[in-house]
C-alpha cells in the first residue's frame, strides 16, 4: 500500500490471512497508519515518527477481517487518508 499526499494507494485490498502487507510512504509529507478507533483488530500500525518518506512498514494479516485504517494527519475514520484491508479466510 502506497502512501501518497494524501492517499492510500490501494485504498481497498483484499487478501487472504498470512499476506504481508507492505506500507511505504512515497511521498513528501510524514503518514501514519492507524486502525479506526472502532476496528476489531488495534493491535498493528505505525506513528509518523516511525513512518517519514521513505519509510516502509510491513504487517502479516493472520487473522480474517476487516481491518479499516486512517492516516490521522490527514483524515478520519470514513473520510479524508483512509482505507479499508479485508482478510479472507
Ligand atoms: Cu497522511
Amino acid at each position: 500500500v502506497s502512501s501518497i499526499d494524501n492517499t492510500f494507494r490501494p485504498g481497498e485490498l483484499t487478501i487472504t490471512a498470512g499476506t504481508e502487507v507492505v506500507f511505504t510512504n512515497d511521498g513528501r509529507n510524514d503518514h501514519d497508519v492507524t486502525p479506526v478507533p472502532s476496528s476489531l483488530f488495534q493491535d498493528w500500525g505505525i506513528t509518523k515518527e516511525h513512518f517519514a518518506p521513505g519509510d516502509v512498514y510491513t504487517h502479516v494479516f493472520d487473522r480474517p477481517g476487516t481491518y479499516e485504517y486512517v492516516c490521522t494527519i490527514h483524515g478520519v475514520a470514513g473520510a479524508g487518508m483512509v482505507g479499508t484491508i479485508t482478510v479472507t479466510g
